[in-house]
C-alpha cells in the first residue's frame, strides 16, 4: 500500500454519490465545463479532485473554482478553474479535467486520477488549498456540495466565498497567492476588492465633477448586488449608477431578455429600459465578466458601443497618458483583438492611434496571453470580454518615474490609478465599467463623442448547424479555413465580389454549430455576403 491509498479509497467512496451519467462525453472548453445543471454534479466533484491536485502540484498555492454558466439560461451551469495568479487554468491541464470528467466508474476515476498525478509528477504529500464561489443560479448550492465532497476526499483545505462575480474570485485567488510578497495584489476579501477599485477610481476622478447617471442592466444576475456594493464603497458623490434588471430572486429572469449577450446579439435595448437619447447605458452578463455600452441618438436609433469601442477608448486614453508622462519611448501600448473585431476598429487603432494590433483565436485565454507580450496590452473581444494588462516592467517604470512638470505628475498618477482600477487577472465588467466612466469624465465625452472615433462597418453574424462542426478547422487566428478542403477558395471568391468585404467561418467552441461572420460596405451587402457564405456550408 502506498501512503496515499487512503486518499484514493476516499475518492472512490465519495464518487459513488456523484455517478457520471451514462453516454455523455464532457469537454473542458474555453469556458470550462458548461451544460444543463442536472448533468454537472459528477463533473464538479471531479473538478474538486483536479483543483486539489493542481494546488499540490504548485506547492500548495491556492487554486480557484468558479461555478457559473455566465450568459447562459438559468437551467444551465458550469465550472472552471482559476490558476494562482488569477488567470485561466493552464491549457495543458484542460485535458486532465476532461479525462477525469469522462471516467465512467469509481474504479476508472481512481485510475484516471492516479494517471494525472503520475503524469504531472505531483507530490500528493503537499497540502492543497482551494477557494470557490458561485453565481446566483438556483443549482449553485447543490453543485457546491459536489465540489466540497471532491475536495474533502482529497483532504484539501478550502474556503467557500459564496456568491461572487467570476472576476472577484479571480481577484481573490491572486490576492491570496501574492500576500506578503512584493507583488501583493490586494486584501483577499470582497470588501478589499471594492476598496481597491474605489480608491483608484476616486484618484482618477480627482477634480472632476460627478458625471451624469449611467444605467446598468445587470442581467438579473450576480452583478446587481455586487455593483450595489461597489457603488456604496466608491461613493455616490462621484458615481451615479442606476441599476436595472436586478431581480436575482426570480430564477427564470437570469439573462432573459437582458444582459450583454442579449444586447450584443439583438442590437437593441433590453425590453423595459426607460432611457432618453444620449443616456449612457451598459449591460453586464450573468457572471459580470463582460460589459457592453449603448445609447439612443436623437432619433431613438440604437447604437452599440461594444468591446472594440471599449478597447479603442482605452488604448487612446492610455496612449495619451503615456505620452503626457514622457514615457512613450519606454512603454509601448498594444491591442489584442479576434477576427470578430470590426474592421473599422482595427483601422482606427493602427492608422489613427498608431498602435500595433495582434489578432488571436476566440477565447479569453488566447487574448490574455497575447496581451502579456505588450508593455501595456489592451485586449477585448467584440462581445465585451476584456481588460488592460500592465507588464511588471511597465509598472516599475511608472512607479519610478520622476515628474518634471505638474502635467507629468497628473499623468503618472492617473496611470498608477488605472493599473489598480483595471482588474489584472481577467476581464471584469465592474472594473471595466469604472474605467470607461473615468475616461469619459476625463474627456468630457458623452456616448456620441465616444462613438465618433470611428464608424463600424456593417456586419452580420450567422449561426449554421452542420453535420460535423469538427470538420471545420482554421488557421491564421481563425480567419481562414484549412478544412473541408477547397471551401476557403469558395469563401474568397464570394468575398472578392464585395468592396471592403471580409468574411470568415469557424466552428463554435460552445455550441454544436458553425459561425459565419461577414462585413461589407453596406448593411444589405453584409447580410448578403453572410448569407451566401452560410449557403456554401450545406455542401459539407
Ligand atoms: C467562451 C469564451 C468567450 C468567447 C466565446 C466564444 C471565455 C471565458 N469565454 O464563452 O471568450 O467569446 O466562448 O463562443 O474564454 P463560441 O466559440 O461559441 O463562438
Ligand atoms: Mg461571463
Amino acid at each position: 500500500m502506498s501512503t496515499f491509498d487512503n486518499i484514493y479509497t476516499a475518492v472512490a467512496e465519495a464518487s459513488s454519490g456523484f455517478a457520471k451519467p451514462q453516454g455523455l462525453i464532457y469537454g473542458y472548453g474555453t469556458a470550462g465545463f458548461r451544460l444543463k445543471a442536472n448533468l454537472l454534479a459528477s463533473v464538479v466533484f471531479r473538478v474538486g479532485l483536479l483543483a486539489a491536485v493542481r494546488s499540490k502540484k504548485l506547492n500548495g498555492q491556492t487554486i480557484g473554482v468558479m461555478i457559473t454558466a455566465s450568459h447562459n439560461p438559468e437551467e444551465d451551469n458550469g465550472v472552471k478553474l482559476v490558476d494562482p495568479q488569477g488567470e485561466m487554468l493552464e491549457g495543458s491541464w484542460e485535458a486532465y479535467a476532461t479525462l477525469l470528467a469522462n471516467a465512467q466508474t469509481d474504479t476508472e476515476l481512481v485510475e484516471a486520477l492516479k494517471k494525472v498525478v503520475a503524469t504531472t509528477k505531483t507530490d500528493m504529500g503537499i497540502k492543497a488549498n482551494v477557494i470557490f464561489a458561485k453565481d446566483t443560479r438556483s443549482s449553485g448550492p447543490s453543485l457546491v456540495a459536489a465540489l466540497q465532497a471532491g475536495l474533502t476526499a482529497m483532504s484539501s483545505e478550502y474556503k467557500d466565498y459564496e456568491i461572487l462575480t467570476t472576476p472577484q474570485l479571480h481577484y481573490l485567488v491572486r490576492c491570496i497567492n501574492t500576500a506578503g510578497t512584493p507583488a501583493e495584489y490586494g486584501a483577499p476579501t470582497e470588501l478589499g476588492y471594492y476598496e481597491k477599485l474605489g480608491k483608484a477610481f476616486r484618484t482618477l476622478m480627482d477634480g472632476k465633477t460627478r458625471p451624469s447617471a449611467v444605467f446598468v442592466d445587470c442581467a438579473n444576475g450576480v452583478g446587481a448586488p455586487k455593483l450595489r456594493n461597489l457603488r456604496r464603497i466608491v461613493g455616490e458623490d462621484i458615481l451615479d449608477v442606476r441599476i436595472i434588471n436586478d431581480d436575482i430572486e426570480t430564477p427564470s429572469k437570469l439573462n432573459s431578455q437582458c444582459g450583454a449577450d442579449f444586447v450584443k446579439t439583438n442590437q437593441k435595448l433590453p425590453p423595459g429600459s426607460h432611457i432618453a437619447p444620449q443616456d449612457r447605458c451598459a449591460s453586464l452578463d450573468g457572471d459580470a465578466d463582460r460589459v457592453v455600452y449603448y445609447y439612443l441618438d436623437q432619433d431613438s436609433t440604437f447604437h452599440l458601443l461594444d468591446g472594440d469601442k471599449i478597447a479603442s477608448l482605452a488604448a487612446m486614453f492610455i496612449q495619451d497618458l503615456v505620452k503626457s508622462a514622457g514615457l512613450e519611448e519606454e512603454i509601448k501600448v498594444g491591442v489584442v483583438q479576434t477576427a470578430y473585431a470590426n474592421g473599422a476598429s482595427t483601422v482606427y487603432l493602427q492608422k489613427v492611434l498608431g498602435v500595433p494590433v495582434t489578432c488571436t483565436p476566440t477565447g479569453v485565454k488566447h487574448l490574455h496571453h497575447a496581451a502579456q507580450r505588450y508593455d501595456v496590452g489592451v485586449y477585448f473581444e467584440a462581445n465585451g470580454h476584456g481588460t488592460v494588462l500592465f507588464s511588471p516592467t511597465s509598472l516599475s517604470i511608472i512607479e519610478a518615474a520622476k515628474p518634471q512638470s505638474p502635467a507629468q505628475h497628473t499623468a503618472l498618477q492617473s496611470l498608477r490609478a488605472l493599473s489598480d482600477l483595471i482588474n489584472q487577472t481577467v476581464g471584469d465588467a465592474l472594473s471595466d465599467l469604472l474605467m470607461v466612466e473615468a475616461i469619459l469624465a476625463h474627456k468630457g465625452w458623452g456616448p456620441k463623442e465616444w462613438d465618433g472615433a470611428y464608424t463600424d462597418l456593417p456586419n452580420r453574424l450567422v449561426r449554421v448547424v452542420v453535420k460535423d462542426r469538427h470538420a471545420f478547422t482554421t488557421t491564421d487566428a481563425e480567419r481562414r479555413l484549412v478544412s473541408p478542403a477547397g471551401i476557403q477558395d469558395r469563401v474568397d471568391a464570394l468575398v472578392a465580389k464585395y468592396k471592403g468585404g471580409r468574411a470568415f467561418v469557424r466552428a463554435s467552441g460552445t455550441e454544436d454549430a458553425v459561425r459565419v461572420y461577414a462585413e461589407a460596405g453596406t448593411r444589405s451587402e453584409a447580410d448578403e455576403l453572410a448569407c451566401k457564405v452560410a449557403g456554401l456550408l450545406s455542401d459539407y
